[in-house]
């Protein structure tokens, strides 16, 4: 017995057997890896949903179910179709992977009791790489890990373990095609990852891997050449630098050979990179590129790069335009194996930020959407935060970059600007607790991610609804109630922390809690700027200028108080509290009513979930209902903190007189 559940994969037994004639017996003339993998999961679906061990048929005519690879199909390498064709479903598709994902689908609807009968989809990815980013050390611990700890290492060493298949499962169910599995912050032995210290283990991930058709990524030190290899410099000019490179990527990609490539950080908190040597990162990462390239190998590149430890004096530098200002001159000047990695928006996570401007401003350079399912700054996995709904907005964003297909969901498809090499990659939420994601309902954003990065049209009410079905119940007035709260769960996550895209009004650090001047008055310096009069920092063309990184559509908007949407005006303006918003509202009472609002409506989600008990899992109501109690408090503590902050500062009293310390 594992001690880990199979969260979406769970296959409940269903009650309504009418699907079972399907399931009976399969049959195809295909044998490689992925199909053997694509057979077996049929077969432990089928055990589980209808009770049956399917047969594999030698004959075609007997099978209700029929895997077919056409290759004059013209599905992509991904892509598939299901169709049912005298009462027997194919699954057909050019090459195995999409095999293998057909399989997937087909499995799930039936697992959460969609009709399959008379079934016809034609599915394609709209990204190419879908990826997650595990952020986990070598010692087993998690950076921003809210489940647990690192299924992929302990003290020091490569884990090989069942969970491994049972995760790359997960992933390739809903699409997932590359993993990289240590912390972009490569530190404390994990530079040597590269090494004959553990490629064995590295190995036999890999090959785990490539049985879903996930490719593995390595995040490496920039400055491996001198960790490891004991040359005097990384300078990625220099011919020693670029020949140690070289080799060592013989050497991996020949032990590895299920390798996507590297995941790199540099110049961003303390990781080396190019600037130590005068090079940019174009220099950085095209030299890393070209050593990748005879393996067919990708570097991805990140693009988070800002100065960390900024004056509080220095009013005109501002993080939020720090990463258009390094990468938008370096556009064109990448390798066509190089993919820039781009957070959702300029600062870093936050519950609430418009989107990046390097989206629609890089038209030369292959690019990809980093998002973090992990809820570093979005509760921590303590309080529900359905994130999907933050995510659709990212990718429906129109940049005005003047092509027809100008959302984010467009360019890091590669439609916009014709590339080849782009998409969508996150942050992971995994770790070991059993439910894999800490909060159970936190398992619709790793189920959600992958679902959305397939096909960016699913809705998150769609997404929602699925993954309620697949691991917590079939039963459709459980899914609507909780439905309701996970598409409530952001939106009262945002009333009652930072208000109107002000962010980072965390505990430094662990970032969990309210502390407005946590960041203030530290090294790190992310300002609010919050006196007696206004708060926010005044990015406009007649402050940092940020605003004018968008295309006029946006920059319009957002340059002027009076356009700018409401729910981002402390991102891009300085405003007082007196300031009246559409609704009527001042400033200062808006952030007073919408700080009791959310915690308000944190209570009632509370008793919401407590109307579920004894129509759900008995485990899962439990472990629930624990975050809940601890979602009340935290959110009563932000209420208290922020209100009180507001007030002490502006002095000006709650119009409905409640209590603000
Ligand atoms: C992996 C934020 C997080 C860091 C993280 C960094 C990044 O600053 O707090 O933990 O480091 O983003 O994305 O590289």
């Amino acid at each position: 017995m594992c001690n880990w559940e199979q969260a979406w994969l769970a296959y409940e037994l269903i009650e309504n057997q009418k699907d079972k004639k399907y399931f009976e017996s399969v049959y195809t003339q295909q044998n490689g890896v992925l199909v053997e993998s694509a057979l077996r999961e049929i077969k432990t679906a089928a055990e589980k949903l209808f009770s049956i061990t399917v047969r594999r048929g030698e004959n075609r005519e007997e099978a209700g179910l029929i895997l077919e690879l056409n290759p004059a199909l013209n599905l992509g390498k991904e892509g598939y179709q299901i169709t049912e064709e005298e009462d027997r479903i194919y699954i057909r598709a050019a090459k195995e992977n999409g095999l293998l994902y057909g399989t997937f689908r087909l499995l799930l609807m039936v697992s959460s009791g969609k009709e399959i009968t008379g079934i016809s989809i034609r599915e394609i990815p709209s990204n190419p790489v879908r990826m997650l980013n595990q952020w986990d050390n070598i010692d087993g611990s998690i950076e921003r890990g809210y489940a647990g700890r690192s299924f992929f290492y302990e003290n020091g060493k490569v884990c090989v373990t069942e969970r491994i298949r049972d995760y790359a499962r997960l992933l390739c169910s809903v699409g997932i095609n590359g993993v990289s599995i240590n912390n972009v912050n490569v530190r404390n032995g994990a530079e040597w990852l590269i090494s004959e210290r553990h490629y064995k283990e590295l190995e036999q991930i890999s090959h785990i891997f490539a049985q879903y058709g996930i490719s593995m990524y390595l995040c490496i030190d920039f400055a491996a050449p001198m960790t490891l290899g004991g040359l005097s410099c990384a300078d990625p000019l220099k011919e020693e630098v670029k020949d140690w490179w070289e080799k060592k990527c013989g050497e991996i990609f020949g032990r590895l050979p299920n390798m996507g490539g590297f995941l790199v950080k540099a110049d961003s908190e303390g990781r080396p990179g190019p600037f130590a040597y005068g090079r940019n990162h174009a220099d950085g990462a095209n030299m890393l590129a070209r050593a990748v390239k005879p393996y067919g190998g990708t570097i991805i590149w990140r693009c988070f790069v800002y100065n960390c430890q900024q004056d509080w004096r220095d009013r005109r530098t501002d993080r939020a335009c720090a990463g258009y200002d390094n990468f938008m001159p370096l556009d064109g000047k990448f390798d066509d194996n190089v993919i820039l990695q781009i957070k959702n928006g300029p600062i870093d996570f936050q519950v609430r930020e418009p989107v990046h401007p390097l989206f629609g401003g890089l038209q030369h350079t292959n690019q990809m959407l980093e998002v973090q399912i992990a809820q570093e700054y979005t509760g921590q996995q303590i309080d529900v935060c359905y994130l999907v709904p933050m995510w659709k907005e990212v990718l429906d964003f129109s940049t005005g970059c003047g092509k027809p297909e100008d959302t984010v969901a467009d360019i890091i498809s590669g439609r916009t600007f014709g590339q080849q090499r782009c998409g969508m990659a996150a942050v992971a939420n995994t770790g070991r607790d059993a439910n894999w994601t800490g909060h159970d309902l936190a398992g619709a954003n790793l189920y959600g991610f992958g679902r959305l990065a397939f096909d960016p049209r699913l809705s998150a009410e769609e997404i929602a609804s699925e993954w309620i079905s697949l691991q917590i119940s079939r039963d459709s007035d459980v899914n609507r109630s909780i439905s309701d709260i996970l598409l409530r769960s952001r939106e009262v996550y945002e009333k009652y922390t930072a208000p109107l895209g002000i962010g980072f009004m965390v505990n430094p650090a662990h970032h969990y809690g309210p502390n407005p001047e946590g960041y203030e008055y530290s090294k790190w310096g992310t300002y609010h700027r919050a006196d007696h009069l206004a708060v926010g920092v005044d990015r406009s063309a007649g402050g940092t200028g940020y605003s004018e990184q968008y295309f006029e559509k946006n920059a319009a908007l957002f340059r002027e108080k009076g356009t700018c949407p409401e729910n981002l005006l402390l991102f891009f303006h300085r405003v007082p509290y007196t300031y009246r918003l559409h609704s009527g509202k001042t400033l200062i009472q808006h952030i007073y009513d919408s700080h009791f609002e959310g915690h308000e409506q944190v209570l009632q989600m509370q008793k919401d979930w407590e109307l579920l008990e004894g129509r759900i899992p008995q485990h899962i109501f439990l472990r629930v209902k624990e975050r809940f109690t601890r979602q009340a408090e935290n959110s009563r503590e932000w209420c208290d903190v922020i209100n009180s902050f507001f007030y002490r500062k502006s002095m000006i009293p709650d119009e409905q007189g409640r209590e603000i310390f």
